[in-house]
Order: C-alpha cells, then structure tokens, then sequence
C-alpha cells in the first residue's frame, strides 16, 4: 500500500449495512398521518442520514410547535422505530455487507462506524456485527451530525487515522456532503440522483469494488 493511500473505512450503517431506512420511514409516516403533514417515501428521500431532530424540523416545515410537543413527536418516532428493530437479526444485513467487512480486515484496513444514529449499538448488536469494528461514532458521539463533517472527523480521531486517508460508505445526500467536508473519499451507494456527489458510487453494497475504491487514493 503507498504511504499516502487509504488506511480506514468508515461504513455508514442504515442504509450501506442494513435496511433500516424502510423502519425509519415507516415511523415518520405514522407520525406525520397522526399528526396531519404531508409526507411521503419521496420526502422520506431527503431525511436519510439526517438526525432525528432535524428530519423533523423538515418533516414539520416551519410549523411551530412548542419545545414539549417537539420532544414528544420525536419520542414517539423512535418508539415506534424501536418497535420496528424488535425482530432484527444477522439475516437483516444486507447482501455483499458481511463480506465488504471481511475483505477490509482482510486488507489490513481499520474499520468504523459512522451513523447518525442513537440506536446503532442496539443496531450492530442485532445484526452481530458490534465486535467487528475498531470504533463506533454514531448520534452520541457528536452535537452535529450529517451533513456536518463532525460524525467522520470523530471516527477518523478514534481510528488515530488522518481523515484524508479515510474512505466513507454512504448512501445518504447528506452523508456523502459530511465525507466530502472531513476530506475523505467518497463511495455512494444508490441512484446518483442521490449520490452522484460521491467520488464513486454503486448502486448496492454488494457491488462495491473495494480496489476500485482503494485506487482512488493511490
Ligand atoms: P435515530 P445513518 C441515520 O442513520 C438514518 O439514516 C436517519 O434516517 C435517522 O434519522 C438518523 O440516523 C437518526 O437516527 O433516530 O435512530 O437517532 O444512515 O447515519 O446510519
Ligand atoms: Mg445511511
């Protein structure tokens, strides 16, 4: 590997590991019918990678609600969110994730988590991942997450790897604006309507060609 090449994956986790995203709609659409916005899987496009209090500030877009009634949507998003992680198990990664990991380790590469969310230990210990990676930076670890560079520039301290030598996996808009913000290549997952920002994208985690996305720093 030359001196200057990538040395650290940072992989996104709803959405680039793991199907969350269809929970996280499915909350925010019981939420918005409960409290009449207008919402739908195309507006669910734009929250991906998103903090839960800032999805919905979009969700309810400019509508003033007091500090209680903001807390107490937000409170029964996540309830049902939870509700909906109950039954998820290792057969919930999804195709190509288990071996990406595999084939960074293989490679010598640190690897980490960068999720905007405050359930992802809950996440990774479901899936059976939680002891596979050298750092976990999720919506803790930070005051501002995607598309802020914050989340990665976390992992990649945790790492104790410079951030330029950092790849990130994303498959959210947002997420691809904070890797690109921290330095870090790039990789999108999904319509690059979505993410055709990235440095290289792909439309599944199961179609990431690891030497390509390892070339992009040689
Ligand atoms: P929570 P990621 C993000 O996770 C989700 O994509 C986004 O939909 C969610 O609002 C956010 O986490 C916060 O999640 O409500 O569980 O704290 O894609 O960054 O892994
Ligand atoms: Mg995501």
């Amino acid at each position: 590997m030359p001196d200057d090449g990538v040395q650290a994956v940072i992989f996104d986790l709803d959405g680039v590991l793991t199907d969350t995203a269809e929970f996280h709609y499915l909350a925010w659409q019981e939420l918005a019918d409960a409290e009449g916005l207008p919402f739908d899987r195309r507006a669910n496009e734009a929250l991906r990678g998103v903090s839960r209090a800032d999805s919905l500030r979009m969700l309810l877009d400019g509508r003033e609600v007091s500090e209680v009634e903001f807390e107490r949507m937000m409170a029964s998003k996540n309830e049902r969110y939870v509700e909906l992680l109950a039954d998820m198990a290792p057969a919930d990664l999804l195709p190509g994730a288990a071996e990406l990991i595999a084939a960074c380790r293989e490679r010598g590469l640190r690897i980490a988590i960068g999720s905007s969310s405050k359930n992802a230990p809950a996440v990774l210990a479901a899936l059976g991942i939680a002891d596979r990676f050298d750092a976990v930076a999720d919506g803790t670890t930070v005051a501002v997450t995607k598309p802020a560079p914050d989340l990665f520039l976390a992992a990649a301290r945790q790492l104790d790897v410079d951030p330029a030598r950092c790849v990130v996996i994303e498959d959210a808009a947002a997420g691809v604006d904070a890797a690109l913000a921290a330095g870090m290549v790039a990789v999108g997952i999904g319509p690059t309507e979505r993410v055709g920002h990235a440095h290289l994208v792909f439309a599944s985690t199961a179609d990431v060609d690891l030497d390509a996305v390892l070339a992009a720093r040689e």
